[in-house]
């Protein structure tokens, strides 16, 4: 899958200024120095990289959830991404204008939150009478018990989802609306519901030589969601590096004593929690990355590849990148054993290189 994450925001919080490329969706290739590795053992004429999308999604302002300021239609952009980023402003600038005049991520937080919440509260509602209705029929359409077992399973999850809604308790609903997907059950989509990271906008100054430690707003987000939710950058000088080869992006971050870009901060944090990994397919056309859940099968990794790949599924040809850069070719693998077959209940590690035989 190609992650696509939505950027979320108040207006004004450095929403586009992050998301250059493209005034809409940027398309971040994945950094991986394992694809090159294996590009090069291989002499792979393509490499082709993993990529992130960002949708940057016009500003929600108070009163999104009842359509103010086109709020329906750009919470309905959230819809469609896999993770929500927060972007919460902890800059200070008087000349850029902050809706409610004064800086504060935690309230401007809630403002959003409340509004998808909002939004999901209708949602949910309008779910639960079609759920009320479809039991109701149940006997004189003949639906199976399986079929009113899912129903009655679901309205029960949507009874528990809408009181926490209702309680503005956020994470219940995210744990609620887990369960509800562990269920397998095909329910309604959740604005509330999906996994989200919060990217804390910082001002260059704070941003360079680590400084941000001390501003008071990243420590605030910290403190509320945890060190591995909160992403510090500064999207003026994100913005600044997009448009620069890697040496000039290089020095740039070596002269403000800055050890990682937030964007690559960003991505693998985005895979961390979204439980994401990478395994690779490899040969003199391409060498090409591809990511997947974790605990994700044999079949499934093929079925990233081509629909074929997982339909007619004979077995895997499999080894890690990590023992092949030991031995340096296939062959030394297959004589120690580290190339080996596996069958479709085999579990894909990160770092994988397979070979799928299979046959349609
Ligand atoms: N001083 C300062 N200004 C910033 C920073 N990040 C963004 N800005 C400025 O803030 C203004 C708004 O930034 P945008 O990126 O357009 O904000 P947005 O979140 O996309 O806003 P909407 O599209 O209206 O929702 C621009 O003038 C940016 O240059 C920053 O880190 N420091
Ligand atoms: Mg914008």
């Amino acid at each position: 899958m190609a992650l696509k994450t939505g950027l979320v925001g108040l207006p004004n919080v450095g929403k586009s200024t992050f998301c250059t490329v493209d005034p809409h969706v940027a398309i971040t290739e994945v950094p991986d120095k394992r694809l090159d590795q294996l590009a090069e053992i291989f002499g792979s004429k393509k490499v082709i990289p993993t990529t992130v999308q960002f949708v940057d999604i016009a500003g929600l302002v108070k009163g999104a959830s009842k359509g103010e300021g086109l709020g329906n239609q750009f919470l309905g952009n959230i819809m469609e991404v896999d993770l929500v980023l927060h972007v919460l402003r902890c800059f200070e600038d008087a000349d850029i204008t902050h809706v409610h005049n004064e800086v504060n991520p935690l309230d401007d937080f809630e403002v959003i939150v409340t509004e998808l919440m909002l939004k999901d509260l209708e949602s949910v509602v309008k779910r639960k009478e079609r759920l009320a209705n479809f039991l109701k029929g149940a006997k004189s359409k003949n639906a199976s018990t399986q079929q009113v077992k899912e129903w009655e399973t679901e309205q029960d999850l949507m009874n528990k989802i809408e009181e926490a809604l209702s309680n503005s308790n956020h994470d219940q609903v995210i744990s609620l609306f887990n369960k509800l997907k562990e269920t397998g059950i095909n329910s309604i989509p959740l604005l509330s519901g999906k996994k989200f990271l919060v990217i804390a906008n910082l001002s260059e100054d704070d941003y360079a030589e680590n400084n941000y430690k001390n501003n008071q707003h990243y420590q605030a987000l910290v403190e509320k969601f945890g060190q591995e939710r909160v992403i510090p950058v500064s999207a003026k000088i994100e913005s600044e590096l997009a448009q620069m080869n890697d040496d000039e992006a290089q020095e740039m971050l070596d002269s403000l004593g800055i050890t990682e870009k937030g964007l690559d901060n960003i991505i693998e944090r985005a895979y961390n929690n979204l439980g994401l990994i990478t395994f690779f397919t490899c040969g003199p056309k391409e060498a090409h990355a591809w990511s997947i859940t974790h605990n994700s099968k044999a079949p499934e990794a093929g079925g990233e590849i081509h629909s074929d790949l997982q339909r007619g599924f004979i077995c895997a040809e499999v080894y890690n990148c990590e023992d092949l850069f030991q031995v340096g070719t296939e062959q030394k693998l297959k004589e120690t054993g580290k190339l080996r077959t596996e069958g479709k209940e085999y579990v894909i590690k990160d770092g994988d290189v397979i070979n799928i035989r299979f046959n349609v």
